[in-house]
């Protein structure tokens, strides 16, 4: 079994966030705001069914699936838009497809060296980041 991804994480690297926003057509005005944000991911999990949230002082975004269980999900705040979203395990990443207007799109989740990984693509642009557990935990 691989690590578990639940806790509380605090980001600590971030790459490419802002390809990963003008793909999505985030407004320059809101990417200034978003590029500054001190991310952090909660994650609370039983069995199939996961919590994802992520956090700032500026928004929040909350998600809630079954793996292998295809949802609609509305990316409210975020860029607005309806997808289709299936999320799964390949090994040992959840991955997320988020099938809509916006091609190529989803995420992925891991852990590696007690690190928390996820890579967010959308057409294209790939960006990057690192979360290290809250040390409140
Ligand atoms: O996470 O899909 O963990 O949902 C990345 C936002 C910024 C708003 C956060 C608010 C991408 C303006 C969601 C940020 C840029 C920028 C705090 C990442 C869009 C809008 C909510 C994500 C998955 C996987 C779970």
């Amino acid at each position: 079994a691989s690590a578990s991804l639940c806790g509380t994480w605090d980001i600590i690297s971030n790459e490419n966030f802002e390809g990963y926003m003008i793909a999505l057509g985030i407004s320059p005005c809101v990417q200034k705001v978003a590029a500054k944000l001190k991310l952090k991911k909660v994650i609370e999990q039983q069995n199939d069914q996961f919590i994802v949230k992520t956090l700032s002082f500026f928004r929040n975004y909350i998600i809630s699936f079954r793996v292998d269980h295809e949802f609609e999900e509305f990316t409210q705040g975020l860029d607005n838009r309806h997808v289709k979203s299936l999320v799964s395990w390949q090994g040992n990443k959840l991955v997320c497809e988020q099938r809509g207007e916006k091609k190529n799109r989803g995420w992925s989740h891991w852990i590696e060296d007690d690190k928390l990984h996820l890579e967010l693509y959308c057409e294209g642009e790939l960006c990057k980041q690192v979360f290290k557990k809250n040390g409140n935990q």
